[in-house]
């Protein structure tokens, strides 16, 4: 297990805001356990979602290769053995938009979904639905290919079908507005813009609309943050 104190900017602590809020239990120590790879797109929503608050954290890496997730120090502490797993205090979390609601609730200064309730349930609805449909997508295009530039091959029929229904989805929720999914930035983003950047990065062409929108997205700064992370050699 790696613990990695984030230090931001020149290395002075500016950008370490700490925890706040009306709970003691904001001000607890909190740790988010992600893949040693940064390879998770879960993991990176998280981190995105932490570092967008500004919340003080510590980020630890689990080589999930040789299942360090498995063994008896964190499965003790994460109840589905998977990252990303939060630490806040002596609370363990893990399914990331259970971690990314948990956030905002306790920490809602700097939002990072919509206020408005339709849209937020409409967000929520976009991360639970790329959290769980797509499958060809996710398995065809690993994640590999996003962070380490790994190419794979054509797409199955099955995955240009989902391939298809993403791309249906996507442009109905951009329709109005190309930048954001819900008139001003929130986690969906990164989540959508991760999905479609499975596909973008091996070359699969894509409407020009939802490529740009992609590529906007991923200049974000807090997600180049997790972009720009050094990775282990595969
Ligand atoms: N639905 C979960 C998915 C988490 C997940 O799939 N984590 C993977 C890494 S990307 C993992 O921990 N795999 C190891 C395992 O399941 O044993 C979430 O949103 O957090």
């Amino acid at each position: 297990m790696k613990n990695m104190n984030f230090i931001y900017g020149d290395g002075s602590l500016s950008l370490m805001v700490p925890a706040y809020g009306d709970d003691a239990m904001n001000n607890s120590r909190l740790c988010l356990y992600v893949d040693a790879q940064f390879t998770s797109p879960y993991a990176m929503s998280c981190f995105v979602a932490l570092r967008e608050k500004e919340i003080e954290f510590e980020l630890s890496s689990l080589d999930l290769g040789t299942l360090e997730h498995q063994a008896q120090g964190f499965s003790r502490l994460s109840l589905t053995q998977r990252v990303p797993t939060l630490v806040h205090g002596d609370f363990a979390l893990s399914e990331s938009s259970a971690i990314t609601e948990y956030l905002e609730e306790l920490f809602p200064r700097t939002p990072i979904y919509p206020v408005n309730s339709l849209l937020r349930a409409r967000a929520r609805q976009v991360q639970a639905w790329l959290r769980s449909d797509l499958l060809p997508i996710r398995q065809e295009r690993s994640t590999l290919g996003v962070f380490y530039g790994v190419k794979s091959g054509p797409l199955s029929a099955s995955a240009e079908s989902a391939k298809q229904k993403l791309v249906n989805a996507a442009q109905l929720l951009l329709a109005d507005d190309p930048d954001y999914l819900f008139g001003r930035w929130s986690i969906a983003d990164v989540d959508l813009a991760l999905m479609l950047n499975r596909l973008i990065f091996n070359g699969d062409s894509l409407p020009a609309r939802l490529e740009d929108y992609a590529q906007r997205q991923w200049q974000r700064p807090t997600v180049q943050e997790w972009v720009k992370l050094t990775r282990p050699l595969l």
